[in-house]
């Protein structure tokens, strides 16, 4: 006779437009800063696993690019891509929405969990922001009515409200399951990944509108040495004229940028970094599949 599985284990994606708030709310639900963050629309490229255990359930949260109608170039239509196919295979989705703020962009979220019999819950995230509270419940009613949810959660990612009550929701949807990953992993990424990663959103967060979308990071030399993990990373732009701009006066803002990447870097570690930044050209990476896949941007 075969003993009953203990323990439960699945895959719940975070989903929604750009810029609502689900990178900053895996940091929140894994309590580890794992997956970068800005102000700035469609800084997640990647779909990013980040592993948490509570008690006998392992709950492997896929944090995803924001879903959008922009597919103007490759990496954009790679972004959409990289969003979509994370909704395939999942027990449970959370769609991330912003409180008090319905854009044309949640319609075509909505329009693409049309299809999809998983069952969703909506999280509506940023209540903090909302300064008129009696404002919240018609809100919330009204969202109600665009689709069947499973649950709906007023949130604050930032804060941490209502996550650990979000958190258990979740944890019911789950199946009973082996454990897929080893109990201490966090994450199915190398630190050669979330390196340069941590590069890229110091960069998003220093530059202006533009240059953010027109660049990319790629680690080249990772070794661990005897008292500290010598890294080394490139940092892709697509045009002569802007090097100059991500280098800084006299090298300030990427002598800046290095340096909050290194604290990072090295927290996520548990040991001392010595990075090194190098600012290359590569003409049009961002509208050239073949450049895009040896950026590592593959599907
Ligand atoms: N006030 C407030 N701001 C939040 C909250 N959650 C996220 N933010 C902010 O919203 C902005 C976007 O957050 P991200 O987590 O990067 O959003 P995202 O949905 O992952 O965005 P993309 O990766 O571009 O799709 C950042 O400036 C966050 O600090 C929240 O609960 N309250
Ligand atoms: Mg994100």
């Amino acid at each position: 006779m075969q003993t009953p599985i203990s323990t439960h284990c699945g895959y719940v994606a975070l989903v929604g437009r750009p810029n609502v708030g689900k990178s900053t709310l895996l940091n929140h639900l894994i309590g580890q800063k794992l997956s970068i963050t800005s102000s700035k629309p469609q800084t997640t490229r990647h779909r990013l696993l980040g592993i948490k255990m509570q008690a006998e359930t392992q709950i492997l949260y896929v944090d995803t690019p924001g879903l959008h109608q922009d597919v103007h170039n490759a990496m954009n239509r790679y972004l959409n891509r990289t969003a979509l196919s994370s909704v395939d295979g999942m027990d449970v989705i959370v769609w991330v929405v912003e409180a008090s703020r319905w854009l044309e962009g949640d319609n075509y979220v909505l329009h693409t969990l049309n299809s999809i019999t998983t069952p969703v819950i909506l999280a509506v995230n940023k209540v903090d922001k909302v300064a008129d509270k009696t404002l919240l419940l018609p809100y919330l009613q009204e969202v109600s009515q665009k689709r069947e949810f499973s649950d709906i959660f007023p949130i604050s990612a930032l804060q941490h409200k209502n996550l650990d009550e979000l958190e258990q929701k979740i944890i019911k949807y789950l199946p009973p399951n082996p454990f897929l990953f080893a109990e201490d992993e966090l994450t199915n990424r190398s630190m050669r990944f979330l390196a340069a990663e941590m590069v890229r959103e110091k960069l998003i967060r220093r530059l202006g509108a533009e240059l953010p979308y027109r660049l990319t990071v790629q680690t080249e030399y990772f070794v661990d040495k005897e008292h500290f993990t010598h890294i080394s990373a490139i940092i892709w732009v697509e045009r002569a004229s802007q090097k100059p701009i991500v280098i800084g006066k006299r090298g300030s803002l990427l002598k800046a940028v290095g340096e909050e990447a290194r604290k990072d870097i090295a927290e996520l570690l548990g040991r001392k970094v010595y990075l090194q930044l190098w600012v290359k050209i590569k003409e049009g990476w961002s509208d050239d599949d073949r450049a895009l896949q040896q950026l590592g941007y593959t599907d």
